[in-house]
């Protein structure tokens, strides 16, 4: 018992947020709503409760208002609520999330008040409708706003930054570990699950997504659900996972040989691998998603495979695995930012014979770029790396 307590104090002063960070990012939050014509927000999703409070837990919502933070959660919650964020105000649910929610936001006297239109369910916020509208008195509209929290997530402070490199960190020393153990014969499963023990054995709470682990012609599918298929000697591996660390999460891919290397899976390997260099040379803030999309896929085009290379070349990272911004063609008014930290993941993908995808984790600086990855990439080290 006295060993759990000192622990979790252990985990508490080294690595959660002051109050004074918390009343920092709801700033931001409330310094947007009268632009809006906003007295109130309602948050429903983890993230952007755990963001701007601290509290990580599920199936909550939280109310933010000009005075105060409101959390609306049930007794599973409490004593981790009281302990992680003892600076907002708590509301027990006992009843419906919505009957729990209507009577505290009549009381406020509020006029209008955001809901995340990406996030909020319709379920709650037609229930929440419901019951301000049986109550005479209350005249509050429900507004549905796009992205708020996503982009005042989307710039990370130093102190967030830290759980990011953590993230990689124990991301790249797992994959070290488990790669040393694949040869034919290992199956995509084992691999997925090895990572996933590797990265919570150093402390991640989690992946930060089922590992994307394809071998041989499964490769060529973007999104890949790893299954028993053995890894045969003569093809490719490719493996996209990453950790989650403290709330933050990291997101790298890596495809690698084993045995004589397919001449055109070289050569795609190197097209891929001068997209992901190119790109990384040129980002900078200022720069918009769709124009850092472009150098990749015009590099991957010249070279006779645009239509390879179907999805955008990469996304934010953070609480979130796909959040602001997007590195996407359809985005040609979003600018790169210092302390945006994205992925820069091009990839050529053949059906029938296999994909290939190198994914990076870089942090947007002042006048260019740092790469927080730091696995080798080179088609040396692809062709060399699984020695099994
Ligand atoms: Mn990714």
């Amino acid at each position: 018992m006295a060993k759990a307590r000192s622990s979790r104090r252990n985990r508490q002063s080294a690595s959660r947020p002051t109050p004074a960070a918390f009343e920092g990012r709801l700033r931001l939050l409330r310094d947007r709503l009268p632009a809006l014509k906003l007295d109130g927000f309602l948050l429903t999703h983890a993230a952007d409760i755990a963001h701007l409070t601290g509290f990580s837990g599920h199936d909550s919502v939280a109310l933010v208002t000009p005075r105060d933070v409101t959390v609306f959660t049930d007794s599973r919650y409490t004593e981790e609520l009281q302990r992680d964020a003892s600076h907002v105000k708590l509301a027990l649910r006992t009843k419906s999330m919505s009957q729990t929610v209507a009577p505290v936001v009549e009381r406020a006297r509020l006029s209008r008040v955001g809901f995340e239109a990406n996030f909020a369910t319709f379920g709650l916020m037609d229930g929440i409708r419901r019951a301000l509208r049986t109550s005479k008195k209350s005249k509050t509209a429900l507004v549905p706003i796009s992205d708020l929290m996503q982009r005042l997530r989307a710039v990370k402070s130093t102190a967030e930054l830290v759980h990011t490199r953590h993230a990689v960190a124990i991301a790249q020393a797992a994959f070290d570990e488990v790669m040393r153990k694949v040869k034919p014969g290992v199956t995509e499963g084992w691999i997925a699950g090895a990572l996933i023990f590797e990265m919570r054995a150093a402390g991640a709470t989690d992946a930060a997504f089922d590992p994307i682990v394809g071998a041989g012609p499964n490769s060529s599918l973007p999104h890949y659900t790893p299954g028993p298929v053995k890894l045969l000697t003569d093809s490719l591996l490719l493996v996209d996972w990453g950790a989650l660390v403290d709330g933050y999460r990291s997101d790298l891919t890596r495809t690698m040989f084993l045995g004589k290397v397919h001449p055109k899976l070289e050569k795609i390997y190197k097209i891929v691998l001068e997209a992901n260099e190119a790109t990384i040379a040129k980002l900078r803030p200022g720069m918009t998603g769709k124009e850092a999309d472009a150098i990749a896929r015009n590099i991957i085009k010249k070279a006779g495979y645009g239509d390879y290379f179907g999805h955008g070349l990469g996304h934010g990272v953070g609480r979130d695995i796909h959040e602001e911004p997007r590195l996407h063609k359809s985005r040609d008014k979003d600018q790169l930012q210092p302390g945006h930290v994205i992925t820069v993941e091009p990839g050529i993908y053949l059906p029938g014979l296999g994909g290939v995808r190198i994914e990076d984790d870089i942090l947007i600086t002042q006048d260019g770029c740092e790469v927080l990855t730091s696995i080798g990439k080179s088609f040396d080290w692809a062709r060399n790396v699984l020695r099994g």
